[in-house]
């Protein structure tokens, strides 16, 4: 396996590649072109210059995180074509840059929601929350509280973007006959499109789970659970079609045992990504995004990391989300310090497991 960080871009994150390349183990990054919109074909100059800058910091450009998918294909408007054209040749883009993962989703509007994204955890620390009752039916209400936050922090919150939020009525108007059924088909479409493009080139798709597995606002989501991830992967039979396996989306639904979906999914060969993060479970279904050891949630980080070891897990890994600790200030959940504790934790896993 190989140890990564996500970093989000020069002008883009707090964090430098300088620091990221100080983190013990950690060797590459999970990037991505923040400012290309979905549905645009990233220029090549740009992947180059992208690649030129992580590896004259001494760090690999190890994977994609995302490229996203535009609206229309995930709703199956007449324009998806296009659309699927230009992701391919983005794919093809990347390919000649080296690239063999990409990670994306299939999420309809939002990407991954939460409620507070400086949440007290009672140590002085913040941690990203997820308030069940909050995230219900009224995404209008929703919108006004996070764009609450939005000014108070001066920062926009992933998903929930002023202009996405301009739109939101658009948006589920265009999602109305979109239910789970149709969802499935237009991922199918979607594969069936871009798959020959990634056995040609070599790049391994890697869809991330419904962040949180569960459908909000009336919109579908699903990648949500063991059967839904097995239907997915029977969608196409090929080992660039495959899975970000994400224990902290996946494993904040006491429906999901987390652990057993490693071992099968890893066992088939099919996780070339693994988001790893504990994830601390309330008794109502909320969930607080807790410090990465096993003692500081409901995941068992040693059991992950076993099943992953046992099943010759061999893509990238990065410890997800982190706290803001000692004072940083920066982008939610995608700080230096917590995520570098992260790292060094997870890394000793492995070694233990490996050693074992
Ligand atoms: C959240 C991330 C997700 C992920 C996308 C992948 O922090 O894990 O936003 O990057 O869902 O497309």
């Amino acid at each position: 396996m190989e140890m990564t960080l996500r970093w989000y871009g020069t002008g883009h994150d707090t964090v430098t590649l300088k620091q990221i390349r100080q983190i013990p183990g950690v060797t590459g990054v999970i990037t991505t072109l923040y400012d290309t919109k979905p549905g645009e074909v990233w220029k090549p100059e740009a992947i180059r210059a992208l690649k030129a800058e992580v590896e004259a910091a001494g760090l690999r450009l190890s994977g994609i995180e995302s490229v996203n998918v535009h609206e229309a294909i995930k709703t199956g408007a007449p324009e998806r074509d296009q659309y699927i054209e230009n992701y391919k040749q983005t794919l093809r883009n990347l390919a000649k840059y080296g690239v063999k993962v990409v990670c994306y989703n299939f999420m309809p509007i939002f990407d991954w929601t939460r409620s507070n994204l400086f949440h007290e955890v009672g140590d002085g620390s913040t941690a990203l929350f997820y308030e069940k009752g909050m995230i219900q039916d009224d995404y209008n209400a929703m919108a006004e509280y996070i764009l609450g936050f939005t000014e108070k922090y001066n920062m926009s919150f992933p998903g929930w973007e002023p202009e996405r939020m301009a739109k939101l009525d658009e948006l589920f108007k265009a999602y109305a006959d979109v239910d789970k059924e149709k969802l499935w088909a237009n991922l199918k479409y979607f594969l069936e499109a871009i798959m020959p493009t990634c056995h040609e080139c070599d790049i391994k798709m890697a869809i991330h789970p419904d962040d949180p597995p569960w459908s909000i606002f009336g919109i579908p989501r699903i990648i949500t659970n063991e059967e839904n991830i097995d239907r997915f992967l029977s969608l196409y039979d090929d080992v660039h079609h495959g899975l970000t396996l994400c224990s902290g989306s996946l494993g904040c639904a006491t429906f999901n045992d987390y652990t057993a979906m490693v071992r099968k999914y890893g066992a088939m060969g099919r996780i070339h990504f693994a988001h790893v993060r504990n994830i601390k479970i309330l008794e109502d279904g909320s969930f607080e995004e807790s410090g990465h050891l096993s003692d500081c949630g409901s995941l068992d980080m040693y059991d992950i990391t076993k099943a992953l070891v046992e099943t010759g897990f061999d893509g990238y890994v990065r410890p997800d989300h982190g706290r803001m600790i000692w004072g940083e200030t920066g982008n939610p959940g995608y700080g230096l310090y917590d995520r570098a504790l992260g790292a060094a934790y997870i890394n000793g896993l492995f070694e233990a497991c490996e050693k074992a």
